[in-house]
Formats: C-alpha cells, structure tokens, sequence
C-alpha cells in the first residue's frame, strides 16, 4: 500500500449533477460517471474512508424550458427524469453512496443557509440594473431563456450565461443580437434588483490558490481554461434570478426571487452527503469543513465535463472560500467531449446513444460499454464512440484476449484437474518473469488512476489479459497433457494466479465482470492489497464453475444501432425548417367527393430510367390495381410490400411513363420533403373508407 499515492485519510468525491430534463446518455457516463467510479472503486479497495455523492439538478431554465416545450409542470419533469436517471446509474454500476436531488428541503434549507451566510457577511454586491425582459411572456431573462452571438468565439448559440462552444461565462447583457427563447423576438431592458458575488475582489486570492497552487495539480486542459479567464478578468456574477422555479432567495426584499442555478447546485453535493449521513449516522461535517488539524481535511475532487469548469474552479470554490468554513477542491480532473459517429451528442436533435435503451438493447453488457469509453475517455481532447469501434473493441479486445484466456484456464482446470488448484512445480524463466509482470503491473495501474489517467490504466489492465492469453497459448497445456502433467499443473497454476490478479485488477474498471471472476474464482480476498501476489489462489483451492464472461457484437447488432441513429437524427431535423402555408378554404361537398380507403401494396418494382417512380400493385378491397407513387427516394420496393396504406381510389387514371396509374397513395411530407405513409394505427379491413 505504500507505494500508492493516495496520501488523504478521507475523500470526498462528486460527479456532476445531471439536469433532470432527460435521460442519460454515452456523454454524461464518459464524462463524468465512469471515472469518478473507477477512482472510487480504487480508494476503497484500497480501504480509504470516501463518500461518493451525486443528484439531480433539479433547478435552473433547463429544467423549466423542458416543461415549458413539454406541455408540463417543472415538477412532473423533475420526477420522471430523476427517477429514470438514478436506474440507469445504479444499472451502469456506478456506486454512489447517495444519489440525491437538490428539490429536496435539505438542500433549499442549506442554499439559502450558504447565500445568508455571504449575505450577512456583506459579501454580495446589491445592484439594480437593467435586463432583458420578453414583454410577450412577461418574464426576464436570464441564462438559457436568451441566446445570441457569444462575444468571444462569435458562436451563434450562446446562452445568457455560457457559451457552450468556448467555455465562456457570460451575461446576458454580453451577447451580440440577443433574442429569447421564449417568444423568439429581440428582449427589451427592465430594471431589477440582483445579489452579486464579486469574482473581481476574489481575483487575486483565485490566482493564488489556484493558477500558483495549483499549477501541477491540474490537467492541462483545466488549468488552461482558468488561466484565460483569468487573464480576462473576472467580472461580479449575479447570484439570484427573477424566475418562478428554483429555491427562494431568503431576503423579504427578494420576494418571488429565486437562487442562481449555478449557485444553489454545487451546494447539492454538500446537502447530498448531509442527507447520506442522516442516513447511515455518519458525520458530514468531516466530508466537507475544515478541521482543527488541517492534515485532517478531506479530499475533495469533483468530476466534471469541460463546459462545468468555470463553476467548480472559479465560482463554487469563491463561494466556499468566502463562507469560510469549507475546504476546497484538491483537483477537478474535467473531461473533453465525447462525440458520436462523427457528430456532436445532442439531445435536441436525438443524436445519441441513450443509456436506457443501450440496457434494453444489450441487455447485462453494462461492462461492455464501460470498457469501451473508459478506451476512449475524452481526457486530453474529444473523442469518439463509434459503433464499429465498440463491436471491434468487444470483440477483439474483451471476448478474444480477456475472456478467452479466463475461459480457457478455468475448462482446462476443470478438465484435467477437476477445478482445483494444483502446486506450482519448478518454475521455468518464463513462470518467473510472470509473476514479477503480476507485481509491477498493479503499481503502474494505480498511478494511472491516481492521476486521472483512466484510459492508460485500463491499457495496462489489459495488458495483464493479453500477459495471460500469451502464456497459455505459448505453453499449449492441452498438448503438453499428453506428455507431461506435471508440467500443466504448474502451468495452469501460473495461469489460475493470473486469473485471479486480474479479478481484483478489474473491480475498479468492470465491476460485473469482476464479480463474476471472484465467485468463479471462490476468490473471497480482493483488496487491491491482494493484487500482485502470485499465491493469491493457494494449491489445494477449489474453483467454482467456468462461465462465459463476454460474448461477441454481431454485425447485425451494429447495423441496426446505425440505422437507428440515422433515422433519429433525419426526425431530429425536422423542426428547424418552414412549414407551408395553409391552403384556402374548401366546401364539405367537395371534401366528401373523394373515395378514399384502406389498401395494402401486394407488389412494388421501380419503373425503369426513373430515380423517383415506383409502380405499385394495390388491394384496395374492392378491386386490385396499379399505382404509379413517387416514393422509391424513401422505400425499397421490397420493404413496403404488405404495408396498409391510405388510396385514393376514386382519382381520374392517368398515364405516368406509360403506366396507367389508377389512383393515389396518400403520404405524409415532412418539411425535409422525407415522405412517410398514412395509415391506421392499427390494420382495418382492406377497403375501409377513410373520412
Ligand atoms: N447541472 C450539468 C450540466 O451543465 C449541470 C451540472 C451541475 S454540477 C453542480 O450539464
Ligand atoms: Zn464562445
């Protein structure tokens, strides 16, 4: 244990807390979720006293535009998307001591204690200034009800309070051609009262503490960031927003006034772990005060993506430093971003891979997934996953080293020696070298982690695998049993130790699998003190049954996932064109004069030299007939055949190239100018009159 670098007696970590607007997708895990666990899943292994604590964001104008486009309650939103966030992490194995929600009392009471406390110490400056207000929906607006053009990288879809693109903070009053969100015209300026935090005074204490403190501490990509703004000077930052959503602010002057987002979610962490000790009699104070000793403090690390940097480095630290009894973070290992099959993630135009779905789709293959972003984890620059990428990374890398080396020592075991473990007879060079790659190999994994260089950990956890499935193949027990059994009980001996190193090497990394490893393996130790003992499994030792750890992604699995992501995102586009016009006004008489029914399409061919034309042959109930549809853009002929469909029978025939088309199939035109089919939601009798 000494040689491992974790010299904090305590750990306080947290990860982000996601908005409760929608579900969870492949971003937020790489982002902020999968490191944070596998960091501590290694402090406890390593039995450090941490507490893991998370939440929902349950305020702020992400929560109550999401409403607002819905048709709903804010509340209704927080509930549905809380609940379903929460499952999909306890799903992934991502091990929160608590996963809280900064709706609860706890946290209103302990903002409003936070913003009292800096209150009273005279801490915020009181300003009334003027502010956008959109006039059609009686409201300011504040963060993500404005956008315009950031000031500093000229992205058109800034928001009021950050520039997504550049990672800039912002103020409303800084964007260029500001518009709302809400009613999509020009704001016009009111004035209002606001609490403001001056970033400014806090400015040399911030460059002290941080760009001197913390200077080799930081990832690169971090302390860049805070150097910039920095540089650029920090500006007060209003702490309370005229909003009817959020937690009040307690000041009888700020009636109907609510907490900055921003302010009140940070403090979500402190209130989550309050709630965890309630829980489970623990005392929070040591998790997050300073103690009389300061070589008592916890350490706090926050896991955070990039557009979250300026708050948990500038903001959220000013704020606990002006409170004055908090500690503040030791580092904030912030991610990059993950894009998508050559794309941004975005929720808004469904380009994603949904954690949800990922579980229905792949059921129990939550380790499959983790293996593959913590491989591809955006921790120096973005990223990508790709679906290809994910079926060749399971299938080369887990099913053909790792799992095959595991499977084959445990059958041959069973095989020849009736799963038990046999004595290590005399070693050869290569037995030896083995067990001295077992020892170093866990030192190495540990600094990695310890340094937030996930990706690097999990190359060398695999490299022990590959170690493994060398050495076997290699030594080729199942030919030397012919000749020299003695030598296979040491062999299979030298394999089973690297078997069980690798079951307490990836608990932090791939926590089903470890367990399945440990139960296959009887092995009930698994401290990382355990890792690099090459008698982890005595002689003697009986093993449990071999089962199958991965199995491989086929290509019809990765096709399938590619067509969806392709339809969501031409669905995704929709919204942003122009519908057309409604047309005039026409008489019932004339409504009535047309026949249409149900009909099914029996066959379908292209009509040759055309690229639009199909020719279709109809059952429309009452006779069967040829329709000529410009639809073979969208459908192959042999994939609508069967299809119910809506004709309108009773159309003059006419000739298209030839075909005498009698009729017409009704299609919906999306604004794209994508066409789809009308008909039923459930099948109708052939014939049906549609009216
Ligand atoms: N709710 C997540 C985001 O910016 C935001 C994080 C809060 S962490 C205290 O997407
Ligand atoms: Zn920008």
């Amino acid at each position: 244990m000494s040689n491992i670098d974790l010299p904090f007696k305590r750990y306080t970590i947290t990860s982000a807390l996601p908005y409760a607007n929608g579900p969870l997708h492949i971003g937020h895990l790489a982002g902020a979720y999968v490191p944070a666990d596998i960091y501590v899943r290694f402090l406890r292994l390593n039995n450090r006293d941490v507490v893991y604590v998370g939440g929902s964001d349950e305020h702020g104008a992400a929560i109550t535009i999401k409403a607002k486009k819905d048709g709903t309650t804010p509340q209704a939103i927080i509930d549905r998307y809380h609940a379903q966030i929460k499952e999909s992490f306890a799903q992934f194995g991502i091990s929160f001591d608590i996963y809280h929600r900064t709706s609860e009392r706890i946290h209103h009471e302990l903002s409003q204690e936070f913003f009292l406390n800096l209150y009273e110490k005279g801490e915020f400056v009181e300003q009334v200034t003027e502010q956008y207000y959109d006039e059609e929906y009686h409201q300011f607006l504040a963060d993500r009800y404005i956008t315009g053009i950031c000031p500093n990288c000229k992205n058109e879809g800034a928001y009021g309070d950050q520039c997504e693109k550049c990672g800039t903070s912002l103020n409303p009053t800084d964007l260029i051609n500001p518009v709302s969100t809400l009613s999509r015209k020009p704001p016009v300026l009111r004035e209002t009262k606001h609490w403001y935090l001056p970033l400014d005074k806090y400015q040399p204490w911030l460059e002290k503490w941080l760009l001197e403190g913390k200077k080799d501490v930081l990832k690169p990509n971090v302390y860049g960031q805070c150097r910039s703004w920095l540089k650029s000077g920090l500006q007060p930052r209003s702490m309370t927003r005229d909003l009817d959503w959020g937690v009040d602010v307690p000041l009888e002057e700020a009636k109907g006034k609510k907490l900055y987002v921003w302010l009140d979610a940070p403090i979500g962490y402190i209130s989550a772990t309050k709630q965890w000790a309630l829980d489970t009699g623990n005392d929070w104070e040591k998790y997050w005060k300073k103690q009389a000793d300061p070589a008592d403090d916890s350490c706090l690390i926050h896991f955070i993506g990039k557009d979250n940097i300026v708050f948990h480095c500038i903001t959220f630290p000013s704020i606990l430093h002006a409170h004055g009894e908090y500690i503040l973070p030791e580092n904030v290992p912030a991610n990059e971003f993950l894009n998508l099959e050559g794309d941004k993630l975005s929720t808004s135009r469904n380009h994603a891979v949904w954690l949800h779905e990922y579980l229905e789709e792949f059921p129990g293959k939550q380790d499959e997934l983790r293996y593959v972003l913590t491989s591809i984890l955006p921790e120096t620059s973005d990223s990508e996953f790709t679906w290809r990428d994910f079926q060749a990374r399971v299938n080369n890398e887990l099913v053909a080293i790792f799992g095959n080396f595991i499977n084959r020592v445990l059958v041959l075991s069973h095989k020849y020696f009736e799963g038990k473990v046999m004595p290590a007879g005399g070693l050869t060079d290569t037995d030896r070298f083995i067990f001295s790659e077992l020892e170093r190999y866990p030192k190495h994994i540990a600094a990695s982690i310890t340094h937030f260089r996930f990706r690097e950990a999990l190359a060398q956890f695999m490299n022990v695998a590959r170690l493994g499935n060398k050495y076997l193949a290699d030594a080729e027990p199942w030919k030397v049993i012919k000749t020299d059994e003695e030598r296979v009980k040491t062999v299979l001996n030298v394999g089973l130790q690297i078997a069980a190193n690798l079951a307490v090497l990836a608990q932090p990394f791939l926590p089903f699998t470890a367990r399945k490893m440990t139960e296959m393996l009887r092995l009930d130790k698994c401290d990382w003190e355990q890792a690099g003992n090459s008698t982890l499994l005595p002689a003697g030792h009986q093993l449990g049954e071999a089962q199958l750890l991965f199995e491989k992604i086929t290509d019809d699995q990765i096709t399938a996932q590619l067509a969806k992501l392709s339809t969501a995102v031409i669905d995704s586009k929709e919204p942003t064109v122009e519908l057309v016009d409604a047309k005039d006004p026409i008489e019932f008489e004339d409504f009535v004069k047309m026949d249409i029914r149900t009909g099914e399409i029996l066959a379908a061919e292209k009509v040759a030299k055309t690229k639009k034309l199909l020719k279709l042959s109809i059952d429309t109930g009452i006779d069967q007939r040829t329709v000529v549809s410009g639809i073979a853009e969208f459908f192959a002929p042999e994939e609508i055949i069967g299809k119910q469909v809506a004709i309108l029978v009773n159309l003059e025939p006419r000739k298209i190239k030839g075909i005498v088309s009698q009729g017409m199939i009704l299609m919906a035109e999306a604004p794209d100018g994508r066409l789809e089919f009308v008909s039923p939601q459930s099948a109708m009798r052939t014939g049906s009159v549609i009216r």
